[in-house]
Protein backbone atom coordinates (compact mmCIF):
# COMPACT_ATOMS: atom_id res chain seq x y z
CA UNK A 1 0.00 0.00 0.00
CA UNK A 2 1.27 3.62 -0.99
CA UNK A 3 1.23 6.44 1.43
CA UNK A 4 -2.42 7.69 -0.28
CA UNK A 5 -4.19 4.24 0.58
CA UNK A 6 -3.10 4.26 4.10
CA UNK A 7 -4.36 7.50 4.77
CA UNK A 8 -7.88 6.55 2.89
CA UNK A 9 -7.53 3.31 5.04
CA UNK A 10 -7.87 5.28 8.27
CA UNK A 11 -9.69 7.81 7.38
CA UNK A 12 -12.57 5.34 6.83
CA UNK A 13 -11.57 3.64 10.16
CA UNK A 14 -12.03 6.84 11.58
CA UNK A 15 -15.39 7.63 10.10
CA UNK A 16 -16.51 4.20 11.20
CA UNK A 17 -16.24 4.97 14.73
CA UNK A 18 -17.36 8.49 14.64
CA UNK A 19 -20.59 6.76 13.28
CA UNK A 20 -20.49 3.86 15.73
CA UNK A 21 -20.25 7.18 18.50
CA UNK A 22 -22.75 8.89 17.26
CA UNK A 23 -25.17 6.03 17.13
CA UNK A 24 -24.11 4.17 20.15
CA UNK A 25 -22.27 6.22 22.09
CA UNK A 26 -22.65 7.74 25.76
CA UNK A 27 -24.45 10.96 25.79
CA UNK A 28 -23.39 13.75 28.06
CA UNK A 29 -26.36 13.68 30.72
CA UNK A 30 -27.33 17.01 32.22
CA UNK A 31 -29.38 17.51 35.04
CA UNK A 32 -32.25 19.93 35.40
CA UNK A 33 -31.81 22.52 38.45
CA UNK A 34 -34.37 22.78 40.91
CA UNK A 35 -35.49 26.31 40.89
CA UNK A 36 -36.86 28.22 44.30
CA UNK A 37 -40.38 26.81 44.06
CA UNK A 38 -38.87 23.15 43.86
CA UNK A 39 -39.76 22.56 39.80
CA UNK A 40 -36.92 21.00 37.97
CA UNK A 41 -36.39 22.86 35.05
CA UNK A 42 -34.74 22.95 31.99
CA UNK A 43 -33.95 24.46 28.56
CA UNK A 44 -34.07 21.71 25.73
CA UNK A 45 -32.72 23.74 22.30
CA UNK A 46 -35.02 22.06 19.78
CA UNK A 47 -32.78 21.95 15.87
CA UNK A 48 -32.25 18.80 14.36
CA UNK A 49 -31.94 16.91 17.18
CA UNK A 50 -32.43 17.89 21.59
CA UNK A 51 -30.11 19.75 22.78
CA UNK A 52 -28.96 18.14 25.73
CA UNK A 53 -30.80 14.81 24.47
CA UNK A 54 -30.61 13.45 27.91
CA UNK A 55 -31.85 15.27 30.99
CA UNK A 56 -31.83 13.57 34.30
CA UNK A 57 -34.36 14.33 36.95
CA UNK A 58 -35.72 13.32 40.37
CA UNK A 59 -38.68 11.05 40.84
CA UNK A 60 -41.55 12.55 42.19
CA UNK A 61 -41.08 16.40 41.83
CA UNK A 62 -42.39 18.52 39.31
CA UNK A 63 -40.72 18.38 36.03
CA UNK A 64 -40.89 21.73 33.45
CA UNK A 65 -38.78 20.99 30.37
CA UNK A 66 -38.60 23.88 28.54
CA UNK A 67 -38.72 23.38 24.65
CA UNK A 68 -37.15 26.05 22.01
CA UNK A 69 -37.99 25.30 18.95
CA UNK A 70 -35.50 26.84 17.10
CA UNK A 71 -36.29 25.73 13.61
CA UNK A 72 -39.42 25.52 11.27
CA UNK A 73 -38.37 22.31 10.09
CA UNK A 74 -41.53 20.28 10.30
CA UNK A 75 -39.83 17.16 11.65
CA UNK A 76 -39.49 18.50 14.84
CA UNK A 77 -42.92 20.90 15.60
CA UNK A 78 -44.52 17.84 18.18
CA UNK A 79 -43.13 16.62 20.79
CA UNK A 80 -44.15 13.02 22.75
CA UNK A 81 -43.52 11.96 25.41
CA UNK A 82 -45.41 8.18 25.27
CA UNK A 83 -44.80 6.88 28.84
CA UNK A 84 -46.38 10.21 30.17
CA UNK A 85 -49.19 10.20 28.11
CA UNK A 86 -47.77 14.11 26.44
CA UNK A 87 -47.95 14.65 23.35
CA UNK A 88 -47.64 18.31 22.78
CA UNK A 89 -47.44 20.87 19.04
CA UNK A 90 -43.78 22.83 19.47
CA UNK A 91 -44.64 26.51 17.87
CA UNK A 92 -41.43 27.98 15.90
CA UNK A 93 -39.30 30.10 17.33
CA UNK A 94 -41.24 29.99 21.11
CA UNK A 95 -40.63 28.09 24.13
CA UNK A 96 -42.80 25.48 24.92
CA UNK A 97 -43.13 23.92 28.72
CA UNK A 98 -44.27 20.88 28.79
CA UNK A 99 -44.90 19.75 32.35
CA UNK A 100 -45.57 16.91 34.55
CA UNK A 101 -44.74 14.85 37.79
CA UNK A 102 -42.32 11.52 37.41
CA UNK A 103 -43.52 8.65 39.49
CA UNK A 104 -41.32 6.30 38.62
CA UNK A 105 -37.37 5.78 38.37
CA UNK A 106 -36.01 4.59 34.71
CA UNK A 107 -35.11 6.07 31.51
CA UNK A 108 -37.68 6.93 29.50
CA UNK A 109 -37.69 8.00 25.42
CA UNK A 110 -39.14 11.32 24.05
CA UNK A 111 -39.53 11.98 20.19
CA UNK A 112 -40.56 14.19 17.52
CA UNK A 113 -44.40 13.17 16.48
CA UNK A 114 -42.49 10.67 13.83
CA UNK A 115 -40.43 8.77 16.05
CA UNK A 116 -36.86 10.51 14.21
CA UNK A 117 -35.53 13.20 16.56
CA UNK A 118 -35.01 11.24 19.91
CA UNK A 119 -33.99 12.12 23.52
CA UNK A 120 -34.31 10.52 26.82
CA UNK A 121 -35.34 11.39 30.07
CA UNK A 122 -33.61 9.54 32.82
CA UNK A 123 -35.25 9.81 36.59
CA UNK A 124 -33.59 8.98 39.51
CU1 LIG B 1 -39.83 14.19 13.00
Amino acid sequence: MDTVEIMVVIGGIGLIGLTLWYFFGEREQVSAATNETGVQEIKVTVRGGYAPDVIVVKKDLPVRLNFYRDETASCSEQIVFGDFGIARDLPAYKTTPIEFTPHKTGEFNFSCGMNMLRGKLIVR
